[in-house]
């Protein structure tokens, strides 16, 4: 029985910037009030995690544990937790939706205004660390998940039960890409059927806003990126037209975007961190460093009437949508199985890094 004491567990644990994770042993200790302490079953790498793996610039965050599209197994429940029990299976997300603040009860955000989104190093509610080596030293969380654990520790608002009959390595993938993708064209932009779209960027965010565009509706569905053998897998996910964004001869790829759609598309998506603005919405979702900025012409926006917003989760309410998603899976329209190209053991978890910064992988599961 380990309820209400500390666990002594693995851990990847991220020491320095840029260099390998180190698979240590660590104690957790138990959930406080309005937490739950979680056993991680499967977790995938996002691209998150190693922009902020690689950050250096960015003050008092190490040592820490990173990963953040994870499902797992309630271990125990703090204080004044009712929403789930030992034994239930959920998602840990790094967006709150606590259900009770003016924007929860919204229709219109996502943004939890309880507990806001930040990079935190640590839990949200009390603002501490649940996580110490065995020197005694505190580890930091990341985006309050900290997933490359065998154990961690969510505040309830984080944490969304699932229907446990979807398979472990597939619905870690709604804790973050897909689910932003799919939903920054379901809910953010509400792509209409017979839209057109254009995605820049054809990883997996991109590929799961073809994907959501697809189950909209979309008619047409443009893919732009450098890689031209993203052609095959974009097909897959509902792309009609690729666009080789270095391909493009003496036209520009607006120009090409242009031809194809009549004038341009109703919604544009901006998937690899360098935004440029679409004809009608453009939505982003490319995670940049921290200070990056993005230009547009006050010219297009008013001359041409363009528009801009950022997707955060895409604007998914956890509680409510991620079983929606997972419904869909499970009743076959939504395709989750062709985002996983790879799969490790949590001992071979810097191989998953190894695998996303080259570029061949969608997404790497790492089993607990
Ligand atoms: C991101 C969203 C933008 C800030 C950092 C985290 N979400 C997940 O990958
Ligand atoms: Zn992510």
């Amino acid at each position: 029985e380990s309820r209400g004491k500390p666990i002594r567990c693995r851990a990847a644990v991220s020491r320095k910037p840029g260099e390998p994770l180190v698979i240590e042993e660590i104690m957790v200790a138990p959930p406080m009030a309005r937490e739950v302490r979680i056993r991680i079953i499967c977790t995938s790498l996002c691209h998150s995690d190693i922009t902020f793996w690689k950050l250096k610039d960015y003050p008092g965050i190490f040592p820490r544990i990173l990963g953040h599209e994870a499902v797992g197994v309630v271990e125990s429940v703090g204080e004044n937790v009712d929403e789930v029990n030992e034994g239930d299976i959920v998602i840990p997300t790094f967006m709150a939706d606590c259900g009770e603040c003016v924007d929860c009860r919204s229709k219109k955000s996502n943004l939890c205004s309880k507990l806001p989104f930040k990079v935190s190093p640590y839990m949200p509610r009390d603002g501490t660390s649940r996580f110490t080596d065995l020197k005694g030293e505190v580890l930091y969380h990341f985006l309050f998940v900290s997933s490359f654990s065998e154990y961690t520790v969510a505040d309830i608002a984080h944490v969304t039960k699932i229907d446990p009959s979807i398979p472990p390595n597939r619905a870690c993938l709604l804790g973050c890409g897909v689910s932003t993708g799919v939903g920054a064209a379901w809910k953010t932009a509400n792509v209409e059927p017979g839209s057109t779209v254009a995605i820049f960027g054809l990883r997996s965010i991109g590929l799961a806003v073809a994907e959501g565009a697809r189950l909209c509706g979309a008619t047409k569905i443009i893919g732009v990126d450098v890689n031209p053998d993203k052609v095959v897998i974009g097909k897959k996910f509902g792309v009609t037209d690729f666009v080789d964004a270095r391909g493009c001869e003496n036209k520009s790829v607006s120009q090409v975007i242009n031809e194809l759609t009549g004038g341009g598309a109703d919604y544009c998506f901006e998937c690899v961190g360098l935004a440029s603005l679409g004809w009608g919405k453009t939505i982003v979702l490319g995670v940049d460093k921290p200070g990056a900025t993005l230009s547009l012409s006050s010219f297009d926006v008013l001359h041409n009437g363009k528009s801009l917003m950022g997707s955060l989760f895409g604007g998914l309410k956890a509680k409510s949508d991620i079983p929606i998603l997972l419904k869909r899976y499970l009743d076959k329209e939504l395709q989750l199985d062709e985002f996983v190209t790879h799969e490790v053991r949590f001992e071979e978890i810097n191989k998953a890094f190894d695998l996303l910064v080259e570029g061949q992988c969608l997404r790497c599961v790492i089993w607990m």
